[in-house]
C-alpha cells in the first residue's frame, strides 16, 4: 500500500513545538508596505510568505502566528490588503502579507497593477523560502489558485497549501475538500508534500504552522 500524499501536517515533536514557539515568541513589527518591487526592503534574510484569493484569511492568519490581534489589517471587506506588507518576526525573518488575487470588485487597473506585482514578487524574491497557499477549507482550489501554483512551479519556489477556516467546515465536506485539494497539488511539482488545517479564529494548526516555519527559518 502507498500512504496517502498529501497527508495532513502531523502536530510538531516537542523539540520542534519549542523551535516555533521562540521563534514567535520574538517581536513582530511592521516594516512597510510595497507597491513596486524597487520598494522591497533589502534581502537581507530569509521571508515566507502568505498568497491567497481575497478573503480567504491571510492577514488573520499573521495575526494567529505572531500573536498580535491587529498587526496585519484583517477585514471582512475582500481586498482590504492592497500592498506587499512585510513585517520582521524576531531579527532573521520577515512575514510577508501579501495582496488577495482573484478579487474582481475594483478597478481593473487596480487589479491588474497589484497582479502584476503579485506575480513579480512570487517568481523575482530571491530569499522567498516558502510561499504559503492559502485555500479556504470550505471552498478548495479555485481556478485563480493554479494560476498562482503553476507560477510558483516555473519559479521554483516550494509552495505549501494551507487549509483556512477550518472551524467553519464540517469535518465530512473539509475530508471532500481535502481530496480536491490533493488532486490538484499532486499535478505541481513545486507543491510541498504536506498541507496545513488551520483556524485562527480557534487557533488550529498555529502551533504546527509555526514550527514549519521554524525550522524553515
Ligand atoms: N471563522 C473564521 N473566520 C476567519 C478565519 N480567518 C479569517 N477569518 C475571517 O475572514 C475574513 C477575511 O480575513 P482576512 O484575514 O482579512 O483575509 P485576507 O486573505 O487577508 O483578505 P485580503 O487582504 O482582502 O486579501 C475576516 O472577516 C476574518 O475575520 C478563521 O480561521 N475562522
Ligand atoms: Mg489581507
Amino acid at each position: 500500500m502507498t500512504a496517502l500524499p498529501f497527508p495532513l501536517a502531523e502536530a510538531p515533536d516537542e523539540i520542534t513545538a519549542e523551535r516555533g514557539r521562540k521563534l514567535f515568541a520574538g517581536e513582530s513589527v511592521f516594516v512597510k508596505g510595497v507597491v513596486a518591487m524597487s520598494g522591497l526592503p533589502p534581502a537581507d534574510r530569509l521571508e515566507v510568505c502568505f498568497a491567497g484569493r481575497s478573503n480567504v484569511g491571510k492577514s488573520s492568519l499573521i495575526n494567529a502566528l505572531t500573536g498580535t490581534k491587529g498587526l496585519a489589517r484583517a477585514s471582512n471587506t475582500p481586498g482590504r490588503t492592497q500592498e506587499i506588507n512585510y513585517f520582521t518576526q524576531g531579527p532573521d525573518l520577515f512575514l510577508v502579507d501579501l495582496p488577495g488575487y482573484g478579487y474582481a470588485n475594483a478597478p481593473v487597473p487596480v487589479v491588474e497593477k497589484w497582479q502584476r506585482l503579485l506575480k513579480q514578487y512570487l517568481s523575482g524574491r530571491q530569499t522567498l523560502r516558502r510561499a504559503f497557499v492559502l485555500i479556504d477549507a470550505r471552498h478548495g482550489v479555485k481556478p485563480v489558485d493554479e494560476e498562482i501554483m503553476t507560477l510558483l512551479d516555473t519559479s521554483a519556489v516550494t509552495f505549501q497549501a494551507v487549509l483556512t477556516k477550518a472551524d467553519k467546515v464540517k469535518a465530512k465536506d473539509r475530508d471532500r475538500v481535502l481530496n480536491q485539494v490533493r488532486g490538484v497539488l499532486a499535478k505541481h511539482p513545486a507543491a510541498y508534500p504536506e498541507i496545513v488545517l488551520t483556524s485562527s479564529e480557534k487557533g488550529d494548526g498555529i502551533a504546527t504552522l509555526r514550527s514549519i516555519i521554524a525550522t524553515l527559518a
